[in-house]
């Protein structure tokens, strides 16, 4: 989007709902009124809802759900998440982009965001499904100075930052399966899939990708009894771009934090509310070694009571409390999937 366009765009979003005249807009920003016209229509014809009245101006009555560099750039409060956005119509995956523009320079907080993924990534191998234009597909790569062990824990970092923005923009009160899924109502919301280049202690780059359902209606049949989307527990559209740039604004703050101390101990009581089998009974798997992924056996049970300050989730058993590493295994409560 050119730049008057976007800052045409900006005016009418700093005056809700009153008219801007074009004489005004003309004046601000030192182009013609003719260029403002073409550049209103220019906007209307990329589905902003925007009226005219002669003698009184421009309105802007509604904003669509537009995933674009300008949409969310207007919402950020950042320093360095998301001052460098791409979007694209379809990528392989968003993780895959962002891994090739680090390696070519790409710096700290640059985000990458799709309208679809062709070859969405979960972990270990698995998939991620998509449906064009309805989601949010997102990867930020990251620079930090620390170990490959502390950067893992970043997928706690953004789950965090994601449930904290989910709840901010919508009120859909999510929680966290630890250590990497949002969900809500026992369903899976987002997933987080958290990759990096290192040596061994060093990394050189780190990239999370970020799936959020956000607009769809339905989900393979697969996965439809363990998925959700904000759109299906709302019963109604949530504008991605704004979600987008308050996960980014979340995750700056969480980030900072995090990098600055080394350790989740500045946020470790916030976490541990938000989880979503606090309290409760889980089983712990272990993944059998050579499978990707169903097969596993449960390890023990015991009542999930927290994480430390590495990440680990608190399990408390007969024999005492215990930690489990994430990568190790997976968690489950004993009824299902959450
Ligand atoms: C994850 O893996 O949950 C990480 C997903 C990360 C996706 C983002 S999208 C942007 C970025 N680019 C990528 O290519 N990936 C990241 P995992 O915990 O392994 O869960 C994967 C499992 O979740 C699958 O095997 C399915 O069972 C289920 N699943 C697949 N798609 C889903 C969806 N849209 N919603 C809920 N569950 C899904």
């Amino acid at each position: 989007m050119s730049r008057i366009k976007e800052e045409i765009l900006q005016i009418l979003k700093e005056n809700p709902g009153s008219y801007v005249s074009g004489q005004q807009l003309s004046e601000k920003l030192g182009v013609s009124r003719t260029a403002i016209w073409k550049h209103i229509n220019g906007l209307k014809e990329e589905g902003y809802g925007l009226e005219s009245v002669t003698n009184r101006g421009y309105r802007l009555v509604e904003v669509p759900d537009i995933v674009s560099e300008s949409e969310i750039r207007s919402a950020l409060v950042t320093k360095v998440m998301a001052q460098h956005v791409e979007v694209y119509e379809t990528l392989d995956s968003t993780n895959i982009r962002a891994k090739q523009l680090a390696e070519q320079g790409a710096p700290e907080g640059t985000l990458i965001v799709a309208q679809e993924q062709t070859q969405g990534k979960g972990r270990r191998g698995r998939g991620w499904t998509c449906e064009k234009g309805l989601d949010i597909y997102m990867s930020v790569i990251l620079r930090p100075a620390l170990t490959p062990m502390e950067t893992a824990i970043l997928t706690l970092v953004a789950a965090m930052a994601v449930v904290e923005a989910v709840r901010e923009q919508t009120g859909v009160m999510a929680s966290i399966k630890w250590p990497n899924d949002i969900v809500v109502d026992g369903k899976k919301l987002c997933g987080i899939l958290t990759e990096m280049s290192s040596e061994t202690d060093y990394v050189h780059y780190a990239v999370v990708g970020i799936g959020i359902n956000t607009n769809r209606k339905g989900f393979p049949p697969e996965i439809a009894p363990v998925a959700a989307s904000l759109a299906q527990i709302l019963g109604e559209c949530v504008r991605r771009s704004p979600l987008i740039a308050a996960v980014m604004n979340a995750f700056e703050r969480r980030y900072g934090q995090f990098t600055q101390s080394r350790s989740l101990a500045p946020m470790r009581e916030e976490y541990t509310a938000l989880l979503v089998n606090l309290d409760e009974k889980v089983a712990v798997y272990r993944t059998l070694p050579g499978s990707l992924q169903d097969k596993a056996e449960v390890a023990f049970t015991g009542i999930a009571r927290g994480i430390d300050e590495d990440g680990g989730l608190l399990v408390e058993t007969e024999d005492g409390m215990q930690t489990v590493i994430s990568g190790e295994v997976s968690v489950r409560g004993i009824y299902g999937y959450v």
